[in-house]
C-alpha cells in the first residue's frame, strides 16, 4: 500500500525529537518485520516466536519502566511505538503490551529487588518471556470473583486453579498469577515449568490469530515463599498493571485506525465506479471526513493521556475514556473501511478485516465497553453500578 496518511493539525509539531525517533523506529520494525509476513501468519494461525529477541534489541520491551535494562523513555513514546506496531497487527502490540506493560510492569511495581533483578533485564532483552494471569473462565469483567487460591503450606505457597484467556502463557518463562489468599488477593511469579503448571492454547480464534491466548491450570503449584510479589496487597495490584496495558492500547488502536484509513483512501482514488472515482461521489467523501475526524480525535486523545501520565497525574476513569473512544471509534473506522473496499475488503489483499477483527478482541480484553462506561459512570455520579 502506498498511500501514507498526513496528520491535518501538523501532529508531529507536539512530539519532543526523541519520541519522533521511537515512532520512526517503531513503524520500520513493523513495515519491515511484521507487514510482510502478518497476512500468512494470520492464516495459518502462527506466532512469529523470532521476533521477540528483535523486539528486545529495538528496546520496545517494558520501554517505559526505568532502571533494569529498560529504557526508561516518556509514555509518550511508548504510546507512539504501540501504534506503529498495532498498524501491523494488533497482536504485536498485545505481545509488547503483555510482556512490558502487565508481567514486566508487575514485577517492577511489586516485585522485591531479587525478583527484579531476576527477570526484569531478560524481559526487556526479549531472552525470557512473561504472561499476566488475572481472567478466569466464570466471568473476566469481575476479577473480585476469582476462585483461584494461593494457600500457606510450611514456608510455602500453593496454588490451585484455572485461568483463561492468558496471552502468551504457553511460550512464558514465568506467569505472574494473581490469587485469592485469606489476606485478599496476592500475586506471585510462577516458573512456567514448576510442576502443576499448565498452559494449553486456546484454537478456533477468528481474531488474534497471530498471537497466542491459553487456558491456564494450576494443579497443587508449590512454590517457595518468597514468590510472591511483597508490593501487591489486593486487587489494586492488578488493576495498576491494567492502566498500564489500557494506556497502550488507547494508542494503539489509532494505529489499526490509520492502516484501515490508509487503505480507504488508496481505494477511493485507485477505483473508478460510474464514471469516476468512488472517493469522488459525495457519499464517499463523507465517510472519510468522519473516518479522518475520528481518527485525529483519538491521536489527540491518546497524546493527551500521555502528556498527563507523564505528570503521573492520569487518573483511570480518564484512562476509560481513552479506551472505550479509541477502540469504539477504531473499529467503527474499520467496519466503514471495509464498506467502501466493498466485496475486496472482505479479502486479505487488504488488512481491513483483519484489524476488524483483532479490534473485536481490542474491545473486549482490558474491560469492555460495559465496564470502561461504567467506570466513567462512576467516577461522574460517584456511585458504582458494576453488581
Ligand atoms: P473496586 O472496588 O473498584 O476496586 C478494588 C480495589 O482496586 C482499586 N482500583 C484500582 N487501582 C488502580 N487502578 C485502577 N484502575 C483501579 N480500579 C480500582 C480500588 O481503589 C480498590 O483498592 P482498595 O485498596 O480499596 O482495595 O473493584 P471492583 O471489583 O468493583 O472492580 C471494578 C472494575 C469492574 C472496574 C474492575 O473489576 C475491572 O476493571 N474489570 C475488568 C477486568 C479487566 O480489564 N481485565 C483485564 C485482564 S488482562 C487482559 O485482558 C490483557 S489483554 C492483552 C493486552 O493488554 O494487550
Ligand atoms: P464477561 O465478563 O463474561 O462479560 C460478558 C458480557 O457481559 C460483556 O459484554 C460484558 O461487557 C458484560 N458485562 C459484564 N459485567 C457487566 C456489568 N456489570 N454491567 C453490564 N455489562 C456487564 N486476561 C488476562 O488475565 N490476561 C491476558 O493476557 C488476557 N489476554 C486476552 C487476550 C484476548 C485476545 C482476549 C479475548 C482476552 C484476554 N484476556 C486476558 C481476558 C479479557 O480481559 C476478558 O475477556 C475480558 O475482561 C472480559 O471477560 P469475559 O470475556 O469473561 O466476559
Amino acid at each position: 500500500m502506498t498511500t501514507q496518511l498526513q496528520h491535518v493539525f501538523d501532529y508531529d509539531d507536539l512530539l519532543t525529537d526523541t519520541e519522533r525517533e521511537w515512532q520512526a523506529k517503531a513503524r520500520a520494525f513493523a513495515r519491515e518485520r511484521i507487514a510482510p509476513v502478518i497476512e500468512d501468519d494470520f492464516e495459518r494461525a502462527h506466532f512469529r516466536r523470532e521476533l521477540i529477541g528483535l523486539l528486545g534489541q529495538q528496546g520496545f520491551l517494558g520501554m517505559h519502566l526505568s532502571g533494569y535494562g529498560c529504557a526508561g523513555t516518556g509514555a509518550v513514546a511508548y504510546g507512539l511505538v504501540c501504534l506503529e506496531l498495532e498498524a501491523a497487527d494488533s497482536g504485536w502490540r498485545t505481545f509488547v503490551s503483555v510482556q512490558g506493560s502487565l508481567a514486566m510492569s508487575a514485577i517492577h511495581k511489586y516485585g522485591s529487588e531479587a525478583q527484579k533483578q531476576t527477570w526484569l533485564p531478560r524481559m526487556a532483552r526479549g531472552e525470557a518471556v512473561g504472561c499476566f494471569a488475572l481472567t478466569e473462565a466464570q466471568g473476566g469483567s469481575d476479577p473480585a470473583a476469582m476462585m483461584t487460591t494461593a494457600r500457606r503450606d510450611g514456608d510455602d505457597w500453593v496454588l490451585d486453579g484455572t485461568k483463561r484467556w492468558i496471552g502468551l502463557a504457553s511460550i512464558a518463562d514465568v506467569a505472574v498469577v494473581w490469587a485469592t489468599t485469606p489476606d485478599g488477593v496476592r500475586g506471585f511469579l510462577v516458573p512456567t515449568d514448576t510442576p502443576g503448571f499448565t498452559a494449553t492454547p486456546i484454537t478456533g480464534k477468528l481474531a488474534m490469530r497471530a498471537s497466542i491466548q491459553c487456558d491456564v491450570v494450576l494443579d497443587g503449584v508449590r512454590l517457595a515463599g518468597d514468590a510472591i510479589l511483597p508490593g501487591a496487597n489486593g486487587l489494586s495490584g492488578p488493576f495498576g498493571c491494567l492502566n498500564e496495558a489500557r494506556f497502550g492500547i488507547v494508542w494503539g488502536a489509532m494505529g489499526a485506525a490509520r492502516s484501515c484509513l490508509e487503505a480507504a483512501l488508496e481505494r477511493s482514488t485507485a477505483r473508478s465506479v460510474f464514471g469516476k472515482p468512488i472517493g469522488q461521489h459525495q457519499l464517499t467523501q463523507a465517510k472519510l471526513a468522519d473516518m479522518l475526524v475520528e481518527y485525529e480525535k483519538g491521536v489527540l486523545l491518546a497524546h493527551r493521556l500521555g502528556r498527563l501520565k507523564e505528570r503521573g497525574a492520569l487518573t483511570p476513569a480518564q484512562i476509560s475514556v481513552g479506551k472505550l473512544n479509541n477502540v469504539r471509534e477504531a473499529l467503527e473506522i474499520a467496519h466503514t473501511t471495509r464498506a467502501i473496499l466493498a466485496g475486496d475488503g472482505i479479502t486479505n489483499e487488504w488488512p481491513v478485516m483483519r484489524h476488524a477483527a483483532n479490534l473485536e478482541a481490542v474491545r473486549t480484553y482490558e474491560g469492555t465497553d460495559d465496564i470502561h462506561a461504567l467506570v466513567i459512570g462512576r467516577a461522574l455520579t460517584g456511585l458504582a453500578a458494576f453488581a
